[in-house]
């Protein structure tokens, strides 16, 4: 593959934009070259600015789970754009989409709108600490919740303990009322909540892991969280930014039937425009201004055009009854395909799967939290990744990233793909 424009364009980028790129992730730091400019997209392909074709596994981190310019989606963008974008005023949209999301998620009354997962999490962090009136939160090494100052803390020597930041410019102050547990560990957890009795307002999770790779919840796991919290007074925040209308149409909560005090949304709900929501019961939600004292507010919150994307995304799964079914079918294919050439070839290998998310780990060990994930950050990994993208095939340009399936993939695209790991993993 030749990416002489998209070097060029790189280059052109870096003079104005910080690292080139408008988040961290998409300069290839993590596997080194120069990142791919993209020119446009339709189905699950993308077409970058060499005109080079590649199978799209990230699909804008998770959003694009129907395929790239949807119909529906870009019909109701286009109508809606042509009324006008953003008014800073309610619009009877913002309602259906709110009626409609809460149709689809199990245990909740009200969802406010935002314009990240990031924003959502931030939000619901918030809200918790507001509601309970406590200052503490936990969360587990590993988890991504987006980059608002109390999400950003790493763990010090050992896994639980008082956090410390992990990016200049997040004070001590912050960093001191983050609490840090192994995902995976409800000893550890239990541990953290007795070490700090009556401070905690929440725990926040993903569910299902997406940010050490693809981490399933041990057997059990959520249900023992839910009952900590409840014997605790803490709320439980399930990150669902990335399992939100991608596992199910009710999220991880309807896969596990496990339910959180307040649940984030992010990707999917937006349909590819900057969308992010938090929602839980009215008690909560009640909490939240002008009804209550939780401050939180946005200029573009549920403006018009970003509604008509979600809506008419959310409206497409709500009715395909079988989507959920056919993204969890196709998963399983390309996991069975790619398990079985990497095992020909004996490549050291563990493939973490849950509905629509997969990922492969270049280590044999089992992945269940951060430090058996960080196992597969390594050369093997750096070269499948540019091996994969030299056969047209674009995965995470990170070992802590997990693959998006879109429905827009068909069982053709699944085994060009097993085919291109077959050849790869000869080369590892
Ligand atoms: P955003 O602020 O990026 O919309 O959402 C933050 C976020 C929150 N919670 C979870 C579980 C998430 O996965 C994310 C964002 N995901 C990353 C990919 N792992 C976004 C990619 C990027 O940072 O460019």
């Amino acid at each position: 593959m030749i990416y002489k424009r998209s070097s060029a364009l790189f280059a052109d980028a870096e003079k104005v934009i910080p690292g080139g790129v408008n988040s961290p992730v998409r300069a290839f730091k993590g596997v080194g070259g120069t990142p791919i400019f993209v020119k446009e997209a339709k189905g699950a392909y993308l077409y970058d600015e060499d005109k080079n074709r590649l199978i799209d596994y990230i699909n804008s981190w998770g959003p694009m789970i129907l395929g790239h310019a949807y119909k529906p989606v870009v019909d109701a963008v286009v109508e809606k754009a042509k009324k006008g974008t953003s008014f800073g005023m309610p619009t009877e949209i913002e309602t259906k989409i709110a009626e409609l999301a809460v149709s689809m998620v199990p245990n909740i009354d009200k969802i406010r709108f935002v314009n990240s997962g990031t924003e959502a999490c931030m939000s619901a962090v918030r809200l918790a600490r507001g509601f309970t009136g406590k200052d503490k939160i936990i969360k587990f090494a590993g988890c991504y919740h987006g980059h608002s100052d109390s999400f950003l803390i790493q763990a010090g020597s050992g896994a639980s303990t008082f956090g410390t930041p992990n990016s200049p410019g997040v004070t001590k102050g912050t960093a001191k009322d983050t609490l840090l547990a192994l995902y995976n560990d409800i000893e550890n957890v239990t541990e953290l909540i007795n070490a700090n009795k009556n401070e905690i307002a929440c725990i926040i999770i993903e569910p299902v892991a997406g940010n050490m790779g693809c981490i399933p919840p041990k057997d059990g796991f959520l249900e023992a969280l839910r009952n900590l919290c409840d014997a605790n007074n803490i709320l439980l925040v399930f990150d669902e930014v990335m399992t939100g209308f991608r596992l199910a149409k009710g999220g991880a909560q309807e896969l596990y039937s496990v339910y959180g005090d307040i649940v984030c949304f992010g990707k999917v709900i937006g349909g590819g425009l900057p969308v992010g929501a938090f929602a839980a019961r009215h008690e909560i939600m009640n909490h939240l201004a002008p009804l209550g004292p939780v401050y939180q507010a946005g200029t573009l919150s549920g403006n018009p055009l970003a509604m008509a994307a979600g809506l008419a995304m959310l409206q497409e799964l709500n009715t395909d009854a079988e989507v959920f079914n056919r993204l969890a079918e196709k998963t399983a294919y390309l996991h069975k395909g790619i398990a079985k050439v990497l095992n020909e070839n004996n490549v050291a290998h563990t493939i973490n799967r849950v509905g629509s998310m997969i990922s492969v780990h270049f280590d044999e060990a089992e992945v269940i939290d951060f430090e058996t994930a960080a196992k597969g950050n390594n050369d093997t990994f750096k070269k499948f990744f540019h091996g994969m993208l030299n056969a047209g095939i674009y995965i995470a340009p990170s070992a802590f990233e997990t693959w998006f399936i879109t429905d827009a993939l068909t069982y053709e695209d699944l085994d060009f793909t097993i085919a291109a790991v077959n050849k790869v993993a000869k080369t590892l």
